[in-house]
């Protein structure tokens, strides 16, 4: 058995530069990750107390998980001090850490505390997306929005939490994707997944087909193609949708899939925020053989211009995304 502390420090002998802070940074959200999921597992216990207007377990006024969440890695952040600063889902504006607004910290990090919180009263899993970049701005000066508004390719780290039937937390720092099982007796992350890679053989396809009337004519065409009877490509693909980015984007690294939020009208930009979900699942996408889009060009390459920029995602195994892509050429609304 390894922990995730043994293999990062492992890991870390192969850079002969690395000076300790990513680690130290990476086990502040292990950390946070373990206080999360300790409250998770309790969510419907918690939330049965506080509605009768008694105080929670711990006598504390009861939070909302996103925002508990937030706050949890927020701290375990700050307290590392390799950290000058966060953007977050729950946050407007950029927190920027240290006493005053000059701070030592080397790396800014970028995160969705809880994605897909809202499945947490059908007691469906939900995850931690984080994204971790070096900051542009000199360390010692104050932090500022271009620290953030970073392209993809410049990422230093990313990966996700998933607190479903198991907890486990994947990541990569540019040297493949790597994912740690937890096991709560001991209170750490073992290594359960060296090196994972999408499969060869795709089986399916994740998008919610309830706004099918709503979607651009490519991804119509893309579902369509997916539901089709071919036994040389293994169609018809099977259809999942959780309602849970890091859900479904698990299931389809282990077994082969695709993940698509297109433009609607609802969300004609796309729904799925630039900065703090669809670029670290791009990056752990790629680093695991597959591929990222907006249907048109790499997430990765994409410019940012806002903190909460939403963009259409298309995510998962190299051939189903460049099938997407392909109808999304063809078929341009
Ligand atoms: P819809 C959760 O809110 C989220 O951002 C993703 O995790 C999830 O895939 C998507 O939105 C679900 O959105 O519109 O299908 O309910």
């Amino acid at each position: 058995m390894k922990t995730l502390g043994e293999f990062i420090i492992e890991k870390q002998s192969e850079f002969p530069h690395a000076t300790g802070e990513l680690t130290a940074l990476i086990s502040a959200i292990k950390l946070g990750a373990k206080v999360i999921n300790r409250d998770i597992n309790k969510a419907g216990l918690i939330d049965i107390l506080g509605e009768n207007g008694s105080a929670n377990i711990q006598g504390e006024k009861q939070m909302k998980l996103d925002v508990f969440a937030n706050e949890t890695l927020k701290n375990a952040l700050e307290a590392r001090g390799v950290v000058a600063g966060i953007a977050s889902e729950e946050e407007n504006n950029l927190v920027i850490f240290g006493k005053d607004r000059a701070t030592e910290g080397k790396y800014v990090v970028l995160m969705d505390p809880l994605d897909g919180s809202s499945n947490i009263d059908v007691n469906v899993s939900v995850g931690t997306i984080f994204s971790i970049y070096h900051r542009i701005t000199k360390i010692g000066s104050p932090i500022s929005e271009q620290d953030f508004l970073q392209p993809g390719y410049k990422q230093v780290a990313a990966g996700y939490i998933i607190y479903g039937s198991s907890t486990m937390l994947v990541y990569t720092t540019g040297c493949g994707v790597h994912a740690f099982t937890y096991d709560p007796s001991l209170g750490v992350f073992c290594l359960s997944h060296e090196n994972v890679r999408f499969p060869k053989q795709a089986t399916t396809y994740s998008i919610n087909e309830g706004y099918y009337s709503k979607f651009p004519t490519g991804v119509k065409k893309y579902i369509k193609y997916c539901q089709e009877n071919d036994d040389k490509t293994h169609r018809p693909y099977t259809s999942r949708y959780i309602g849970s980015l890091v859900s479904d984007f698990h299931r389809n690294l282990l077994k082969g899939g695709i993940y698509i939020y297109p433009n609607t009208a609802q969300y004609p930009k796309g729904k799925i925020r630039l900065l703090y979900e669809a670029n670290p699942m791009a990056f752990l996408a790629e680093q695991a053989g597959g591929k990222a889009t907006n249907g048109y060009q790499r997430i990765l390459d994409i410019e940012p211009e806002q903190l909460h920029q939403r963009t259409p995602f298309f995510v998962g195994m190299k051939s189903m995304v460049d099938d997407a892509d392909r109808f999304m050429a063809e078929y341009k609304d």
